[in-house]
């Protein structure tokens, strides 16, 4: 190796980025895709729009794939209207929704190059004239991490909203400025959404926010018609072992303890075939292990 190779291998290793300080490529990226404004309010107040991720047609047919879609999840008073999960491979038009690049820019801002579709799901909400939807409580998506979080962000959450998002509408609420409490909200804070200002944006936009902010799906529709809303969120590559063992079937694991079940990942909700819903009682499980 030339000293100068060294030296370039050296400078990496002790590379220290912060949040938002951008590689030169990934700002020159955000700047050709328009996302400086989103880049900007994101990093400010923890949330941000994106507009003008695909024409109006595309819109239109991702809402009607997603109600021609059956219903996959149950009604288990989960913290939105989610109705089905899983997206991927049930239409090829998630592809587009998950490669959108825009999507993926913004995604490589807030978790990194090489960052992961974690989620990828949608919610159908009707309106209602009860006070609420009850649909959850406020809580940040990186509800299976320890507080205090890390200073870089692990999650970004992407609201596809293929109805507009406004008050009326059942938008999500948000607390601005909550990212910078490194945590979750606490049971007080949960009840009051102190703070909490709903999302607006026309249909076809991007809701967005950082893992760690404060937000709820409860906000209850009081207009006509359907909010459908896609929600893909990724996450950073880090989130996962070296080796994985999802190859060994129950099979395998029939007589093993428990801890190896543990071990193997088999015991939480993440990283299922069958998305974060197939067992509700092991997302409880897993938010309280995370914290310890
Ligand atoms: O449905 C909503 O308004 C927000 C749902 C939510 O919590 C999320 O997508 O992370
Ligand atoms: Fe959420």
């Amino acid at each position: 190796m030339s000293n100068q190779q060294t030296e370039t291998a050296d400078q990496q290793i002790a590379a220290v980025r912060q949040p938002f300080e951008l590689s030169d490529e990934l700002s020159e990226k955000v700047t050709a895709l328009g996302l400086e404004e989103a880049v900007q309010q994101v990093e400010e107040s923890g949330y941000g729009y994106i507009h003008d991720l695909a024409p109006m047609e595309f819109i239109q047919r991702l809402r009607e794939v997603v109600l021609d879609l059956p219903s996959t999840i149950p009604d288990v008073g989960l913290p939105v209207a989610f109705n089905v999960n899983m997206l991927l491979h049930k239409h090829p038009i998630f592809e587009e929704v998950v490669l959108n690049p825009k999507l993926l820019a913004m995604a490589e801002v807030m978790c990194g190059k090489g960052a992961l579709l974690s989620q990828l799901i949608a919610s159908v909400k009707t309106k209602t004239d009860a006070p609420g939807d009850g649909k959850g409580a406020l809580h940040a998506d990186q509800s299976f991490m320890a507080a205090p979080f890390p200073v870089h962000n692990h999650i970004a959450t992407f609201c596809w909203a293929c109805d507009e998002f406004s008050e009326r509408a059942g938008s999500t609420r948000l607390v601005p400025g909550s990212h910078e409490h490194r945590r979750h909200p606490n049971e007080e804070e949960m009840v009051t959404e102190a703070g909490a200002i709903h999302t607006e944006c026309p249909a076809g936009s991007v809701a967005f926010w950082d893992g760690s902010t404060w937000h709820t799906g409860n906000a209850p529709r009081r207009i006509d018609g359907k909010r459908v809303v896609v929600h893909v969120s990724y996450s950073r590559l880090a989130l996962r072992p070296v080796e994985s063992y999802d190859f060994l079937g129950e099979d395998w694991l029939e007589n093993k303890p428990f801890e190896m079940r543990v071990l193997l990942g088999r015991e939480d909700f993440l990283n299922t075939p069958d998305g974060a819903f197939a067992d509700i009682n092991k997302i409880a499980r897993t938010q309280e292990w995370a914290k310890t």
